[in-house]
């Protein structure tokens, strides 16, 4: 029986792949931690502890005290946010990964999955239909870091034999937890302002294209990853993961189907240059051969589902 350990629980991704995982393996093997306090639905249904993935003794210390055998590691400073303290990011965003590789290499929690981004991409890679194979000269400090990332996962895989397992998500758009300091985190806002205020003031032009991809999908393509086995997988840096593209003049006529007087206008700040060394979207041919990714959601599916449950909870 699996023993898997969340790091990054109350985030956008782990409040939700923690309750997935849960109805998959047990309440009571999966043990979510974070530095936050999460939401009441992860605290009730299993075990949470604070844990700073920071502190290697601590980590190590309660995988082995667990019988941990999967680690899933979604602590990070993201896009926007990291830009505003490079140094600070690069330190907590490599720390927080080489810890965890260093755990898997010396205990029984061999299978690790860390995200990458489509950040990994830069300027120089080609901008649509982006191959798993290309250019990669990312220009941000959270780019340079998922890219050194990958490159560790692969070696330490190599090397050591860690089951390291990754996909380069694209802007996850969901509704449970607000995202936490990206570039396509205005692709959830959105939602938000036009149930609470019919209008929304965006941070991206509105021709801004990006890869984007609903939180539903992206739990399953997590989960199916961490379950195929070994022999699947082609790849041991990290997959492409496309989604649907969109840019924001788009979602806002999809909004407007359902709330006519919603309004948007356009004001790019620092996440534009951000944005523009981005793919516009992805070739994920590679994982669903080796692994069977799919995804259900499109721009209307996802739209409907985003503006029903943000009414209900903002309700
Ligand atoms: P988030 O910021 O919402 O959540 C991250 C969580 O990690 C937070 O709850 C935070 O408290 C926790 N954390 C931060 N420092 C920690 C530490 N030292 N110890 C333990 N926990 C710590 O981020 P997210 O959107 O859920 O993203 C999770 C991962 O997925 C990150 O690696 C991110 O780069 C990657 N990713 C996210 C997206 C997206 O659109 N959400 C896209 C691509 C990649
Ligand atoms: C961000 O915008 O930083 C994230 C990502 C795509 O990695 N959502």
């Amino acid at each position: 029986m699996e023993r898997i350990l969340i790091i990054g629980c109350s985030g956008q991704i782990g409040s939700e792949l923690t309750l997935a995982l849960r109805k998959v393996y047990g309440n009571e093997h999966v043990f979510a931690t974070d530095i936050k306090q999460p939401a009441t639905d992860i605290t009730e249904s299993g075990p949470f502890q604070i844990l700073n993935v920071l502190d290697y003794d601590a980590l190590l210390n309660f995988v082995q005290k667990n019988n941990i055998t999967q680690v899933y590691n979604l602590a990070a400073i993201l896009s926007g946010n990291a830009e505003k303290n490079p140094l600070g990011s690069w330190d907590i965003n490599m720390k927080a990964l080489m810890n965890t590789l260093e755990v898997a290499r010396l205990t029984n929690a061999k299978r690790l999955f860390w995200p990458s981004s489509i950040a990994v991409f830069g300027p120089t890679t080609p901008r649509n239909n982006t191959p798993q194979l290309c250019v990669m000269e990312p220009n941000t400090v959270y780019g340079i870091s998922k890219l050194a990332g990958e490159r560790w996962g692969e070696y330490y895989f190599n090397k050591y034999g860690v089951d390291f397992r990754s996909v380069r998500y694209p802007g996850l758009i969901s509704y449970k937890t607000e995202a936490g300091g990206g570039t396509t985190d205005y692709a959830v806002e959105i939602y938000y302002e036009a149930i609470r205020n019919k209008s929304y003031k965006c941070f991206l032009k509105e021709d801004s294209a990006l890869p984007m991809m609903f939180m539903e999908d992206a739990i399953n393509a997590t989960i199916k990853l961490m379950q195929v086995d070994s022999e699947n997988l082609s790849l041991r840096s990290s997959y492409n993961v496309g989604g649907m593209s969109f840019t924001p003049k788009q979602v806002a006529e999809a909004i407007k189907k359902y709330i006519p007087e919603f309004t948007i206008t356009y004001e790019p700040d620092f996440r534009q240059a951000i944005a523009d060394s981005w793919p516009a979207s992805i070739d994920d041919s590679v994982a669903r051969n080796d692994w069977g990714l799919n995804d259900k959601y499109n721009i209307d599916s996802m739209t409907k589902v985003m503006l029903k449950e943000i009414a209900k909870k903002l309700q």
